[in-house]
């Protein structure tokens, strides 16, 4: 009597019972065929399965009938050494098509085998599916998480990142460290590391900006004036290169760098009742004030948007609805042309695209935050999401997933996934960081991270990693 690779399974924990081998199929039809049928009940728990295996032995080929069964969830070994496999019948099962039936569509569409309809039972979405005819099972199967990757024993306010030959940076503000901490992406260690400190006084945001090649920093301080450094390539590090001009500037709260054509401007938002937000513009030897914005409005956070090739600048503060400057071409200055009614105390304001549709992530401290759309000069609100001393809502996207992060400082900061269908954002994970105030991507070989500062703690770290649900 022939054994086939089926037998190998009594090995296993299954409980097989033969109940029939080839002797008892009629003399005349194995003559003809020279095939021998193997018949098994292989039992599983209280569930058993009728296994028919054909085996013909001329044409080596298999035939394997598994229908009318109950199989919900074939392992993925199920046909592993079945090189000869030309016949595969699973009718009348109980397929349970999520993601642990992802291989068996993959070997559906490898296979050379003829195969019988493979109809999905369940999920409930996926009732009476055909699995030969799908391509995907619920977004491929991968999931994704943050995990801690690395926490910097230093407390934080802005994180900002930039490149340079090849090469990936963070400036980390780090007020009580009294410097703008760079740290460096060590591709053998695969760890950040210090690369250079620019020491200062109360320093409150380190921005860079690349003109030329030339990589600056501009340090904003809340005592001592502002500072930009540029890094000095013979000695590795960061040197002081000019003053900022601050006689209007009494309390920094951000600093937003931008270009408009081929001019680079920055501009720091001032949040003292006395001070003035104010744009600065390079000009070959330096940074230069060049406008002074929005007098007497303690502002928080400044946003700079290209809308249709046209720079429009977002300015948030303390005491009144976020305003929306445009630049004017002619007289080369930026025009306050309207503002986000209804948005009272915004302490930050980031724009954002999914799908090339422009939205806007409003931060209030308490109440709700909130998700606006920004569609041919209307601005609607999409979303309110419940804010617990919330100083920071950042949107940011990792392979193609779209996330909103909105920090707090008396609870757990929540991540926020896009969910596609419903066009809104759902809770996706909740993560432990002592007053957050910025949260920052950083990509480098190809690796996705988010700095997560904090005011009162460590500067942490997590790193975006995808789950296969289909292992
Ligand atoms: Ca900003």
């Amino acid at each position: 009597m022939r054994r086939n690779e089926v037998t190998k399974h009594k090995g296993a924990s299954m409980n097989v019972h033969h109940t029939h081998s080839a002797h008892t199929l009629p003399h005349a039809r194995q003559a003809a065929t020279d095939a021998v049928a193997h018949r098994y009940t292989v039992s599983v728990g209280e569930s058993h399965i009728n296994v028919v295996l054909r085996w013909n032995a001329k044409d080596r080929r298999a035939r394997l009938f598994i229908e009318s069964n109950k199989i919900e969830t074939p392992s993925r070994y199920a046909f592993r050494g079945l090189r000869d496999l030309t016949h595969l019948d699973l009718r009348g099962n109980m397929l349970e098509c999520d993601c642990r039936a992802k291989w068996l569509m993959s070997w559906l569409k490898s296979t050379n085998a003829t195969v019988s309809d493979v109809l999905c039972a369940g999920p409930e979405d996926m009732k009476g599916k055909r699995l030969n005819d799908l391509a995907t099972l619920h977004n491929d199967c991968i999931s994704t998480d943050f995990v801690l990757h690395q926490s910097v024993a230093a407390e934080s306010l802005s994180v900002d990142t930039f490149s340079y030959k090849n090469d990936v940076y963070v400036a980390i503000a780090a007020p009580a460290a009294e410097s703008c901490l760079v740290m460096e992406w060590d591709h053998i260690e695969m760890n950040f590391r210090t690369y250079d400190n620019i020491t200062g006084q109360s320093i409150v945001g380190c921005k860079s900006v690349i003109i030329d090649n030339q990589v600056f920093v501009i340090v904003a301080q809340l005592f001592g004036g502002s500072h930009i450094y540029k890094f000095d390539e013979d000695q590795s590090k960061f040197t002081k290169f000019q003053d900022i001009e601050v006689t209007k500037i009494s309390k920094p709260n951000d600093i937003e760098a931008f270009q408009i054509g081929t001019e680079w401007f920055f501009v720091i938002a001032d949040s003292s009742k006395a001070g003035l937000s104010t744009l600065y513009k390079w000009n070959d030897k330096g940074f230069y004030s060049y406008q002074s914005l929005h007098e007497w409005f303690r502002d928080t956070d400044a946003e700079f948007i290209n809308l249709d090739g046209k720079a429009h600048l977002i300015l948030a503060s303390r005491s009144q609805v976020p305003v929306i400057y445009q630049w004017d071409k002619s007289s080369q200055k930026f025009v306050q042309n309207g503002e986000i009614p209804n948005m009272e105390d915004v302490v930050a304001v980031k724009a954002f695209y999914i799908k090339d549709e422009l939205y806007l992530a409003m931060t209030r401290y308490i109440g709700d935050s909130k998700v606006l759309k920004w569609t041919n000069k209307q601005i609607m609100e999409i979303q309110a999401l419940p804010s617990r001393g919330s100083m920071i809502m950042q949107p940011f996207t990792f392979k193609d997933r779209y996330y909103l992060a909105l920090g707090s400082d008396y609870t757990f900061s929540q991540m926020y996934l896009w969910d596609e269908e419903k066009n809104l954002f759902e809770k996706f994970k909740e993560a432990y960081i002592q007053a957050p105030r910025s949260f920052t991507v950083v990509s480098t070989d190809r690796r996705d991270f988010i700095f997560a500062s904090s005011f009162k703690g460590s500067t942490q770290i997590f790193e975006h990693i995808t789950i296969d649900l289909s292992l």
